[in-house]
């Protein structure tokens, strides 16, 4: 067994020594060092996920609301979503995933606002329902181009019984637009991913397939589980439209409800977030006889191999475009690399991220020269882990819902360059001395996505890393200080 390997199983045992023998025995099964370079070893399937976090471990884990409501629902922009239930919930999920819209806010977009029933001590006690009914009507009142409405439930919703189907049913019929009640309450399930499928039940059940698409054609696709983060959606959409492809919906990421409805015309549906939209590709092609495809835009190395991948499936003209575009950005792409590769080559990163990109983004840091040393999820479940394993050399360390401590401790160990994780995470590693980028908000850049988000992603490593700040402090442990 190679030196590295031993030394990162040791590493684990040293950080999990800390904790009682069960917690220590039930996080271990968490943890898999990879034994052979980007090689599917099937004992390793063994990593545990998408079970319950820990109690007393400070998980990274967000709720379903946040699956469902932030996620999934939340970017479709010509819909208001209620955060139905007590204010904080919406408060403090407003604005934070950055997924760009097109439109006019408050007229014919309404992602970047936050609607909540703000409940209080009495909806508690006497039921939400009545307020809801007052809601929906104000909405229509207000914003007369909201094309629907979705009720997004908090917990208390669903731990007192309120009846938010029948509401929605009331009122769809005295407003005549579709109002959708989701039960996303935020004790659902073990993370944020249940959140997820019930939202796609959801667009299942009231959505999908309610409209009709005035002209098809053989090149239409679906862009699924892009979200537009930091304008992801719009750097790819690019590239398939270059290739002679109809992009006829985007989901949900600047999407309408309209191109939800009318999705199910599709010839195929090219899906990037498999972890949150699975289900809606599985349920398209059970009732539409619609067959997806996985993609990977980030990094030009990913990016090409999909393209192909994608120009694959279609007839010669779209082969021969997919080659000219691939052509028309690879000197572009090239003079990034022999930019930054030299200034980054060799750096170690770890990453924490929520269910797909922790392996999506590997690639790009590849094409820098980086080298993931670890890299986990939040809430992947295990056909995640098996897409993942292909892609890690000897030696990286694969997690499932590790801790704050256990992160951090690791971070230290493994003497990483760069951190990549999220906004809770953040503000610590820099108090190590620790690059940090937020790899789910793009902090407050992006797009990531395709040839041109390659460019921003790129620079965005080199400036976190390079930054001369790192020259000028020291971490208060380094010298004494208690922050
Ligand atoms: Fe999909 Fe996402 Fe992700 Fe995700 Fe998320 Fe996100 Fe994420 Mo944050 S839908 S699984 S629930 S790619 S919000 S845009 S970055 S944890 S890795």
């Amino acid at each position: 067994m190679s030196t590295d390997i031993m030394k990162n199983k040791q590493i684990i045992e040293e950080i999990l020594e800390v904790f009682p023998d069960k917690a220590k025995k039930d996080r271990k099964r968490h943890y898999e060092v990879m034994e052979e370079d980007n090689k599917l070893d099937c004992s390793k399937c063994a990593i545990k996920s998408n079970i319950k976090s820990r109690p007393g471990v400070m998980t990274i884990r967000g709720c379903a609301y946040a699956g469902s409501k932030g996620v999934v629902w939340g970017p479709i922009k010509d819909m208001v979503h209620i955060s139905h239930g007590p204010i904080g919930c919406g408060q403090y999920s407003w604005g934070t995933r950055r997924n760009y819209a097109n439109g006019s806010l408050g007229v014919d977009n309404f992602t970047a606002m936050q609607v909540s029933s703000d409940f209080q001590e009495t909806d508690i006690v006497f039921g939400g329902d009545k307020k809801l009914e007052v809601i929906c009507r104000e909405i229509k009142e207000m914003f007369p181009l909201a094309k629907g409405i979705s009720i997004q439930s908090e917990c208390p919703v669903g731990l007192i019984g309120d009846d938010i189907e029948a509401v929605a049913k009331k009122m769809s019929k005295e407003l005549g637009i579709p109002i959708v009640p989701v039960r996303c309450e935020g004790f659902r399930g073990v993370s944020q991913s249940l959140g997820h499928h019930i939202a796609n039940d959801a667009i299942r059940d009231f959505i999908m397939g309610r409209a009709e698409l005035k002209e098809c054609g053989p090149y239409d696709v679906n862009i699924i589980g892009d979200y537009n983060i930091g304008g992801d959606a719009w750097a790819s959409r690019i590239l398939l439209e270059e290739m002679g492809l109809r992009v006829i919906a985007q989901w949900s990421g600047d999407g309408t409800i309209n191109e939800v409805m009318t999705a199910h015309k599709a010839k195929l549906n090219l899906i990037h977030c498999f972890r949150s939209m699975n289900y809606m590709c599985e349920v398209m092609e059970e009732e539409y006889g619609i067959p997806s495809l996985e993609y990977n835009f980030f990094g030009p190395t990913k990016t090409i191999e999909s393209l192909r991948t994608i120009a694959a499936y279609f007839d010669e003209t779209i082969k021969e475009n997919c080659e000219k575009v691939i052509a028309k950005y690879k000197g572009e792409m090239d003079a990034v690399i022999a930019k930054y590769r030299p200034r980054l080559e060799g750096k170690k990163v770890m990453l924490l991220i929520g269910g797909l990109r922790a392996r999506h983004t590997i690639g790009a840091y590849e094409d820098l020269g980086m080298e993931i040393v670890a890299t986990g999820y939040e809430f992947a479940h295990k056909d995640d882990y098996l897409k993942t394993i292909p892609e890690l050399k000897q030696a990286t360390i694969l997690m499932d819902d590790p801790g704050a401590y256990e992160l951090e401790e690791l971070a230290q160990k493994l003497d990483i360059d760069l951190m990549g994780a999220g906004v809770k995470e953040k503000y610590v590693y820099h108090k190590m001395g620790i690059p940090f980028r937020q790899m789910h908000s793009w902090d407050y850049s992006g797009p990531y996505h395709g040839f041109d988000g390659f460019k921003i992603f790129a620079r965005d490593m080199d400036m976190a890393i390079s930054s001369p700040v790192w020259k000028l402090l020291k971490a208060p442990d380094k010298v004494g200080v208690m922050a």
